[in-house]
């Protein structure tokens, strides 16, 4: 039987191309799903967020968590009130490394905290090690929250 080598050859012609192609950032929530690739995230609005990280002060340019939760609709300000408060946002990073945001905390109307996805770092493309996105976390004593390698955010109401 020919077809099971025929299929494997077929599925790593596929995860080259999608590898060629990037892997892109995918937003889930609100009952939506929206995969960005690098060229859409870069016409995305940009933001700079400077943190310290480890003792250095790292200038990260980048998308506002906000704008991405508008990709999907996300409820934000006013819209976000009641049980909508309980959510939280799962950003997963390719090495299986996951943190979790409050919704409250990171909206804009909200909170007082920023978050961005930076697609930079002090001028230049993120590193192979933290990119192609990486989500930069403002006001954390140590920047445990910045996942590197993001590959989703995803916002999740507690159980
Ligand atoms: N994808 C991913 N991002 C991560 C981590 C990780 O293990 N995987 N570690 C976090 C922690 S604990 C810290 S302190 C910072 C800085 O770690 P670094 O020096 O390895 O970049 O990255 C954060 N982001
Ligand atoms: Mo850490």
């Amino acid at each position: 039987m020919r077809l099971l080598p025929t299929l494997a050859a077929a599925a790593a012609l596929c995860a080259s191309a999608a590898s060629a192609a990037g892997p892109g950032l995918t937003i889930r929530g609100a009952g939506n799903a929206v995969t960005l690739d690098a060229a859409a995230f870069a016409a995305l609005p940009h933001e700079t967020l400077t943190v310290s990280d480890h003792g250095r002060r790292r200038t990260y340019s980048g998308v506002p968590l906000g704008v991405l939760a508008a990709k999907v609709g996300a409820p934000a300000g006013e819209t976000l009130r009641g049980p909508l408060l309980s959510a939280a946002w799962v950003a997963r990073a390719a090495d299986g490394y996951r943190v979790a945001l409050s919704v409250g905390e990171v909206d804009a109307g909200t909170g007082a905290r920023k978050a961005i996805v930076a697609d930079a770092e002090d001028g230049a493309p993120l590193s192979a090690r933290d990119g192609p996105f990486k989500l930069v976390v403002d006001g954390d004593l140590r920047p445990a929250r910045s996942a590197r390698m993001l590959q989703s955010l995803e916002l999740v109401p507690l159980p």
